[in-house]
């Protein structure tokens, strides 16, 4: 009998445990994710797999479509049962969430760490705990590997480059491969594997460019509110801005807003290029409109994989370290085929 099994014959046992822990809980339960407020445990559910999630909060549209399928996939009816935290862009909540998850004796945690730094500590403790952690979409920086299982996520580093790709290409066709190109870069949260991969996988490209001039790289956290603003300062201070990369819509539209405001336009035709990450709906139509330039994609749709991989670990079957999520970039010319896709 291997490990997964020997652990579904536990699971009675951790049921009990569990129930007891959200006993206890029950009190101070307001701050954990509405999941866990509507669900209470009951005995007819020991055989579903109780799985904790710990999401990085909901800053973004593709957070939420992040969110929607891994809830997509962690039902009832699937098997499961989830206990859903958000950790509404705080590390140390999701410190306290993954905690609370080793108490209650899930049989998984699933988590997207906010940062990559900082987690070598609790990781020890659910692998002391015997209980395997999946990451998705963005990951951690550990000494021991073996501190969790496996991700799923994007390859954010390629998402760099094929926005630098999608700016050379266009520039080309203008005809400004000699002009100075001045660059600005919206950033997303300090430390998350997002915002390191895109800007390193840019930088890769720029630097084969040597008319591209990066005047800032300034911090829009993946907000709306924090591109707009960081944007309006840039406009402010940079006269002469052709290019903003911003590595999420979410900023994006703030950015779009901003220069709008400032009485500039933006598109091949306008004043300013605009390349985005992420290609959320609402902004793929803006790529139709020809306000954004190139959008890469970022798939949110990680739910499915995360429950193929525990399917096959309840089977006792080893699981790859890494799974890459497939992705495209999106311009004018193709846009029209995705916006007819209904999802
Ligand atoms: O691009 C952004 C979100 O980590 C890929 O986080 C994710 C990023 C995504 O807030 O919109």
């Amino acid at each position: 009998m291997n490990k997964r099994q020997i652990n579904k014959k536990d699971r009675v046992w951790r049921w009990i445990a569990a129930a007891a822990v959200m006993l206890l809980l029950a009190g101070c339960s307001r701050e954990y994710g509405e999941a866990e407020k509507e669900d209470t445990l009951t005995p007819m559910d020991e055989n579903l797999i109780v799985v904790g999630v710990s999401q990085v909060g909901s800053e973004s549209v593709w957070r939420t479509a992040n969110t929607m399928s891994l809830q997509k996939v962690f039902t009832k009816e699937n098997g499961y049962f989830m206990i859903f935290n958000n950790a509404r862009q705080k590390q140390e909540n999701q410190i306290k969430a993954i905690r609370s998850f080793i108490s209650q004796r899930v049989d998984y945690i699933v988590f997207s760490p906010i940062m990559e730094d900082g987690w070598e500590t609790v990781l020890r403790e659910a692998k002391e705990a015997d209980i395997p952690v999946i990451l998705v979409d963005r990951k951690v920086k550990l000494q021991d590997q073996s501190l969790y299982t496996c991700w799923v996520g994007s390859d954010f580093k390629n998402e760099g480059r094929m926005a630098g790709e999608a700016l050379a290409y266009c520039l080309r066709k203008q005809g400004r491969q000699r002009e100075n190109i001045h660059i600005v870069l919206l950033q997303g949260t300090q430390g998350a594997t997002a915002t390191i991969g895109r800007a390193e996988g840019f930088q890769e490209i720029a630097q084969k460019h040597e008319n591209w001039l990066i005047l800032e790289q300034a911090d829009g956290e993946f907000t709306t509110a924090k591109g707009q603003e960081e944007m309006e300062r840039l406009l402010h201070r940079y006269k002469d801005i052709d290019v903003v990369v911003s590595q999420n819509d979410d900023m994006t539209f703030g950015a779009l807003a901003a220069i709008e405001e400032a009485g500039k336009t933006a598109g091949e035709d306008g004043d300013i290029l605009v390349i985005s990450f992420d290609a959320v709906k609402g902004a793929l139509k803006l790529v139709e409109e020809g306000k954004i330039t190139a959008d890469i994609e970022c798939n949110p749709n990680q739910g499915e994989y995360v429950d193929q991989i525990i399917r096959k670990m309840e089977e006792g079957e080893a699981v790859a370290k890494l799974h890459f999520v497939p992705e495209r970039v999106f311009v004018k010319e193709n846009v029209a085929e995705d916006l007819g896709e209904d999802d």
